[in-house]
Order: structure tokens, then sequence, then C-alpha cells
């Protein structure tokens, strides 16, 4: 009796432990320009559930991701990048939502 009640117990903590187990991803931001859109990838990202901590390299075109993996995965995170107007690893951005961004957000104008 008592056994079954800590393998059941130990069952339920393994079982919320993870779900809330996170996971780190690189993604590839090559459409990224400047300081703006690190912002705007950085807040929108961050305001997807599920998403712990992004952090926006704009020199290297990377946003370091870290999220709960029983909770969100990558391919809508990517898709909140799309959504935001840019590429995000081979999710191309979204058409309507690059065309809302500020100039110097755009793909090859200069600075
Ligand atoms: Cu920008």
């Amino acid at each position: 009796m008592r056994s079954s009640f800590i393998i059941v117990s130990l069952l339920v903590f393994i079982i919320s432990c993870d779900s809330r187990k996170t996971a780190t991803a690189d993604i590839q931001l090559a459409t990224i320009q400047c300081g703006m859109c690190k912002k705007t990838i950085e807040r929108g990202v961050s305001d997807v559930k599920g998403v712990v901590k992004v952090e926006v390299d704009v020199e290297k075109k990377i946003g370091l991701v870290t999220y709960k993996a029983g909770v969100v995965d990558l391919a809508v995170i990517e898709k909140a990048i799309s959504a935001l107007g840019y590429g995000a690893n081979n999710t191309t951005a979204n058409p309507t939502a690059y065309e809302t961004l500020p100039r110097c957000c755009k793909i090859g104008v200069s600075h």
C-alpha cells in the first residue's frame, strides 16, 4: 500500500517537473536590421505564452529564446516572429506585417 503511494507521488512529481522543463533555442533572424528590430522581436516574443526569456543579437542576427517546452514549441515562436514582420529560421516574414515596419527595419535600406 505504502509503496504504491510513493510510486504515484513520484510519478506526479516527475510529470509536473517535465511540463515546467525549459528549452533554449537559437533562432536565425536573417532579416533584422537595427535596435528597433531587436526591441520589436523581444517585446513580441516575450508576449508569447510559455516564453521565459528572449535576447536578440542584432550583429549576429540571432535570437536566443528560452521557453517552457510543455507549453510552447519553436514553430509557434517562429510564427510569432513572422507575424511581427521578420523571418525566423525557415519561416518567412508575414508580408503584410513586413510592410508596416518602419523604413529603417526593412531589408536593403542603408543606414
Ligand atoms: Cu529595425
